[in-house]
């Protein structure tokens, strides 16, 4: 049961640590533009991400105030570091960016400053003072075949394989951020050279997977917020993703679902009908098999997410999506499933969902183009 109290308590204890940052997140929001009201708001707002009760949203704005204390160590494996950029590569910081920048980073060897030794002193330094404490965020997959040669980081040549398991032996928690370091993603799409996997095939700790290519900065930081605030991982799908980013399928809440409903596609880009915002189905949208929030929370301060930029849904949040949902512009449903790699039990799942959502959207597409007299 969620504790109101229970959290206020631990927040305490957090606030008697040291934080790192020089000035409060007040003062850096200040200075960024933003009001004390603004702060609320959006404390309030990822409250309700989150699933938590509306009392919960100042408490929320008090972790993310001592959000500087708890240690956290960012590795980078096999990805393209999209995730990391899609919270930070934005023209104007929002809210989520500068509480990822106020977040006590130990470790982050894309925005830290130190480089070559200096860095790997960092991180070896943070794994000892901080043992047993430290959350532990990987983005990327991890290579492992011939004992995970094809992928080495630092000057020592580790592989990061190694450096993975041996910073999860003493992190308080892990999260994977981002489809590859979840489910392997691009770098393990078939044929998958380089033997790479998502972190928890090779990690016997809980892993919480984020997601996503890329996740957006409200899943990212919501989840790191869930932790700080009752030190233990969020309730979780059956591919370990947090059920309040994760819980509905991006068809559920899509501003084009009316369309679908009525049986009213997009038959050809740059159509009329694409003008008019028609369902992306038979262009290939995988937001009836995908579970996702994007159509709720949307990216860069809420402006977009691919489907009200034109294009469908790639499902990109799923495991294998690479080879499970391709042709991208091609309906799902005209493909056999047999060419998806099933390897894992929970991948099975997984496949079991779409083969039976499959039939009955495609099913549902096809009976509306005779309903509908456009068709
Ligand atoms: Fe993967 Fe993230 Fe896609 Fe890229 O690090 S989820 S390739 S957006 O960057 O890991
Ligand atoms: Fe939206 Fe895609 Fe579902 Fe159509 S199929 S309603 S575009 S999510
Ligand atoms: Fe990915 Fe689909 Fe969202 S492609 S970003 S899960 S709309």
């Amino acid at each position: 049961m969620l504790d109101v109290q229970k959290v206020k308590q631990r927040i305490a204890e957090l606030r008697k640590l040291p934080g790192i940052a020089p000035k409060s997140i007040s003062e850096i929001l200040e200075e960024n533009g933003f009001t004390r009201r603004d702060f609320l708001k959006w404390s309030g707002a990822l409250a309700v991400t989150l699933g938590l009760p509306a009392s919960f949203a100042p408490v929320v704005a008090e972790a993310a105030e001592v959000s500087d204390r708890l240690p956290v160590v960012w590795l980078h494996l096999a990805e393209c570091t999209g995730c990391s950029e899609s919270l930070l590569r934005t023209d104007a910081p929002t809210i989520d960016d500068l509480i990822f920048n106020y977040i006590n980073l130990q470790y982050h060897d894309t925005i830290m400053a130190a480089a070559g030794w200096q860095a790997e002193e960092n991180y070896e330094d943070a794994l000892e003072k901080f043992k047993g404490r430290y959350v532990l965020c990987v983005e990327g997959g991890v290579p492992t075949k011939d004992g995970g040669e094809y992928l080495t980081i630092g000057p020592h040549a580790e592989t990061g394989l190694h450096k993975l398991k041996r910073t999860a032996k003493d992190a308080a928690a892990i999260i994977a951020v981002g489809t590859c370091s979840s489910f392997g993603g691009i770098q393990a799409a078939a044929p998958n050279p380089t033997g790479a996997k998502g972190i928890h095939k090779v990690l016997n700790k809980q892993v919480i997977n984020v997601p996503g290519c890329p996740p957006s900065a409200k899943n990212i930081v919501g989840t790191i917020v869930y932790v700080i605030l009752f030190g233990q991982l969020p309730a979780v799908d059956n591919f370990n993703r947090p059920k309040f980013a994760y819980g509905l399928r991006i068809h559920d809440l899509c501003e084009r679902r009316g369309h679908f409903d009525a049986g009213e596609f997009v038959e050809e880009f740059g159509s009329e009908e694409a003008m008019n915002g028609f369902c992306l189905y038979k262009k290939g949208c995988k937001g009836p098999y995908t579970f996702n929030n994007c159509s709720r929370e949307r990216f860069n301060q809420h402006t977009s997410w691919p489907v009200q930029a034109g294009h469908g849904c790639i499902g990109c949040s799923e495991p294998d999506f690479w080879d499970s949902m391709a042709p991208y512009e091609e309906p799902l449903a005209n493909h056999k499933f047999s060419s998806v790699s099933a390897d894992a039990t929970a991948d099975k799942v997984g496949i079991t969902i779409l083969t039976v959502a499959g039939v009955a959207i495609a099913a549902h597409a096809a009976i509306s183009a005779i309903k509908n007299p456009k068709e």
